[in-house]
C-alpha cells in the first residue's frame, strides 16, 4: 500500500506544483470573480482551471479513482466520500486572500483511502510553502521534516479561527462568542483567511491550535494528514472524532490542548457536506 499511495502521491505533486503557476500569474490579485453560495463566498477562473488541471490529470494517471473539488461540487457535482482512493481539492483555498493580492492562499489536495486521510499536499507557490506528509512518513515544509509544538494549556497557546464564507447570523454570533473566550483564555488569537494554511501553520508549530465552523472537506482534508504526520491531533470541536464531511474541525499541537479547547468553545453545527 505504502508503494501505491508514493505513486499517487508523486504524480499529484508534479500536477500542484505545475497548477501553482497559474495562481502566481495573478500574485498581485484577480479582480475578475463571481459569487457563490455568498457576497463573500468568492470563486475565479484561476480556482477553475487550477481544479480542472488537477482532476484531468488524477484521471489520466488513475482513472478509477474519485474527486470531491470544491468547485465542481459548487457547480452541482457529487460530494460523496466512500472507501476508493478519493482526492478530495481546494485549487484555491483562501480565494478572498487571492482576489485581494494578500499572500496567504494555497492549493490544497488531499488523498483519502477507505476513508482516512493517507496524503496530502498544501501548496503556497506565491510564498513558496510546500506542506506535504504521507501516512507513517512524518510532514515537511519544503522537504524538511516539521512539528507541532508542545503546547498543552490555552492559557499558553496561539489559537487561529476564521470568520468564514456565511453571515447567518447564529454562526456569527458563537463565532463572536468564541473569539471573546480566546481573547480572554489564550495567549493570542489569528486569523488568516485559509483553513488549509491555518492547518500548516498548527503542523510547522506556529500556531497552537486552529478551529473553525463551516469550512468543507476540500478546506481540510491535506491539512488532516499533515497535522497529525507532524505530532497533532485533528478532531470534531466538540471533542470526538473528525468527520470530513460534518464542515467541523479543531487541531491542535497537543490531545491537552484539543480537549481543553473543545470545551470552551460554544459550538455550530452547519449542514454537512
Ligand atoms: C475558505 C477557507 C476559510 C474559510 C472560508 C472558506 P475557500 O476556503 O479556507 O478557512 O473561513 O469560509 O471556506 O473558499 O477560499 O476555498
Amino acid at each position: 500500500m505504502s508503494d501505491q499511495i508514493d505513486e499517487y502521491f508523486d504524480a499529484a505533486l508534479d500536477l500542484v506544483k505545475s497548477a501553482g503557476n497559474l495562481i502566481i500569474e495573478f500574485r498581485n490579485g484577480c479582480k475578475a470573480y463571481e459569487q457563490k453560495s455568498s457576497d463573500i463566498d468568492l470563486v475565479t477562473e484561476v480556482d477553475k482551471n487550477v481544479e480542472k488541471t488537477l482532476m484531468d490529470g488524477l484521471s489520466k494517471n488513475f482513472p478509477t479513482h474519485k474527486f470531491i473539488g470544491e468547485e465542481t461540487v459548487s457547480e452541482g457535482g457529487q460530494c460523496v466520500l466512500s472507501d476508493d482512493p478519493t482526492w478530495i481539492i481546494d485549487p484555491v483555498d483562501g480565494t478572498l486572500n487571492f482576489i485581494h493580492g494578500y499572500p496567504q492562499s494555497c492549493i490544497s489536495v488531499g488523498l483519502a483511502i477507505n476513508k482516512e486521510c493517507v496524503a496530502g499536499i498544501i501548496y503556497n507557490p506565491v510564498l513558496n510553502l510546500l506542506f506535504t506528509a504521507k501516512k507513517g512518513n512524518g510532514a515537511f515544509l519544503n522537504n524538511k521534516p516539521i512539528h507541532v509544538s508542545q503546547t498543552k494549556e490555552l492559557s499558553k497557546a496561539l489559537i487561529s479561527f476564521e470568520a468564514g464564507t456565511s453571515r447567518d447570523p447564529e454562526r456569527l454570533r458563537v463565532m463572536f462568542e468564541n473569539f471573546r473566550t480566546l481573547v480572554e483564555k489564550g495567549h493570542g488569537v489569528r486569523t488568516i483567511g485559509s483553513a488549509a494554511m491555518n492547518m500548516a501553520n498548527v503542523a510547522l508549530g506556529g500556531s497552537d491550535a486552529y478551529f473553525e465552523f463551516g469550512i468543507h472537506a476540500w478546506d481540510i482534508a491535506a491539512g488532516d494528514i499533515i497535522v497529525r504526520e507532524a505530532g497533532g491531533v485533528c478532531i470534531d470541536p466538540a471533542g470526538g472524532p473528525l468527520d470530513l464531511l460534518s464542515r467541523r474541525v479543531l487541531c491542535a499541537a497537543t490531545a491537552e490542548l484539543a480537549q481543553e479547547l473543545s470545551k470552551s468553545l460554544q459550538q455550530y453545527y452547519p449542514e454537512r457536506d
